[in-house]
């Protein structure tokens, strides 16, 4: 039985990841933070009894911060592909976590390269590293693929910049099977509530159900090409069955504004968006609700704002991604386009939304968080 190892299994992608290889009859090993909260709600569904003698999902406390525990559970695990997935990945917070997120996402990766190589595992063990679109910034070339230079434009964009190449570095020196995923963003039902994609399905449904007032927005023109977690995961382990250690752009090379994705999520919720003014001045005012997704709002109403505090010091304007590498050689195509995946994600928030809506109508409230 092959073993994993997934650093951020707790996250959206190693959920998916996680769940993709227990299907493939892998042993799944994953590094858990330790929270004062739970923090295993992604993948609550796969864990299994510790008590049961097939327990084949295994939860190791650790944090990429810390490399004598990076080693001891490498030395245990002896596993055959790991996957680092693990990071401080918000950019927008990587302005206000610079050295932090240097350390997570940059000196992390070099941490578990580091301790493969000194537990004698370089020849064993295949690396996958979780390298980003965001490395290419401000773009140099439309559309971005494999060779086109990097200009990072955020503390987090620099801090994988030195994971891409530190990956790149220990294939080329030691020989490792080391690759870089140069994924391009990808989204679900599980993507973290901070992030432009889920702020839009969460914000819109609370509202079409009464639970918020108005979604406060940042830069709405940003162009990003966004694909699903779950196509990207498949090939996160595709890229580690080759026979070479090769680094792919995973992308759909389709794009899409943020003021779309805005758009289709109140489509769905039946609700017809007009916008108004400019920059920061920018509202939407519904111009028409129809069906009964959004009983809480009517026609006239506001229900999105700009506010300035959401804006980036560097902002990235606008990426979109040429998967044609990873097509021709591994045969990898996207299944599920950006406003499918736009769909289930509202169906998910608005189910979450109605539920919260009915406590709140017998007396329960819950409390909905307006993080932004
Ligand atoms: P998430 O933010 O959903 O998950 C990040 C994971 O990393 C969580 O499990 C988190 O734990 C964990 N983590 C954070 N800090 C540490 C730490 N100090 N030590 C150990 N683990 C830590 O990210 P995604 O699943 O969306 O992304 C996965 C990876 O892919 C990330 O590296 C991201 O930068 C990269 N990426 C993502 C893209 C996307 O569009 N989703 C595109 C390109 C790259 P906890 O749950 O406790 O917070
Ligand atoms: P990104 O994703 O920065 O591309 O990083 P995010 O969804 O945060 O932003 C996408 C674009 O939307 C604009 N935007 C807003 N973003 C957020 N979060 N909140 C807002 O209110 C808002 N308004 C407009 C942003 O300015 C940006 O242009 C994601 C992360 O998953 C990274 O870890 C990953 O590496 C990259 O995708 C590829």
């Amino acid at each position: 039985m092959k073993k994993a190892l997934i650093t951020g299994i707790t996250g959206q992608d190693g959920s998916y990841l996680a769940e993709f290889l227990l299907d493939k009859g892998y042993e799944v090993h994953g590094i858990k933070r330790r929270a004062s909260l739970f923090n295993t709600q992604r993948i609550d569904h796969i864990y299994q009894d510790p008590h049961s003698n097939h327990q084949r999902l295994k939860l190791h406390y650790g944090d990429l911060t810390d490399s004598s525990n990076l080693t001891r559970i490498l030395s245990e695990v002896q596993p055959d592909e790991v996957y680092n997935l693990g990071a401080q990945s918000h950019v927008a917070v990587s302005f206000e976590a610079p050295e932090y997120t240097a350390d997570v996402d940059g000196m992390g990766t070099l941490r578990l390269l580091e301790a493969i190589r000194f537990l004698g595992l370089e020849q064993k063990t295949r690396f996958y590293q979780a390298s980003t679109s965001e490395l290419y910034g401000l773009v140099q070339e439309i559309p971005q693929r494999e060779t086109t230079p990097f200009h990072p434009r955020s503390p987090y964009a620099v801090a994988k910049l030195y994971a891409y190449w530190i990956c790149v570095n220990y294939r080329e020196a030691y020989g490792m099977y080391a690759c870089n995923g140069i994924l391009f963003n990808h989204e679900s039902p599980r993507r973290g509530e901070t992030f432009v994609t889920r702020k839009i399905t969460r914000g819109l449904a609370n509202i079409a159900q009464g639970l918020e007032p108005c979604l406060f927005m940042g830069n709405i023109d940003a162009l990003r090409d966004w694909g699903h977690a779950k196509d990207y995961v498949r090939m996160q382990w595709m890229m580690l069955q080759q026979e070479q250690a090769e680094d792919f752009v995973i992308a759909t090379g389709v794009q899409y504004s943020v003021r779309e994705f805005i758009t289709w999520t109140a489509a769905e919720l039946g609700m017809i968006l007009e916008f108004r003014g400019e920059g920061v001045e920018e509202v939407a005012v519904v111009a028409d609700v129809q069906g009964d997704s959004a009983p809480a709002v009517k026609r006239g109403d506001v229900i999105m704002r700009i506010d300035p505090r959401y804006f980036r010091p560097a902002e990235v304007e606008t990426l979109l991604g040429d998967p044609t590498k990873a097509k021709e050689k591994l045969g990898w195509v996207p299944e599920i386009t950006a406003q499918k995946m736009c769909a289930e994600m509202v169906a998910n928030d608005l189910k979450t939304a109605r539920r919260h809506a009915l406590l709140r109508q017998h007396g329960m409230d819950l409390p909905v968080s307006l993080e932004g």
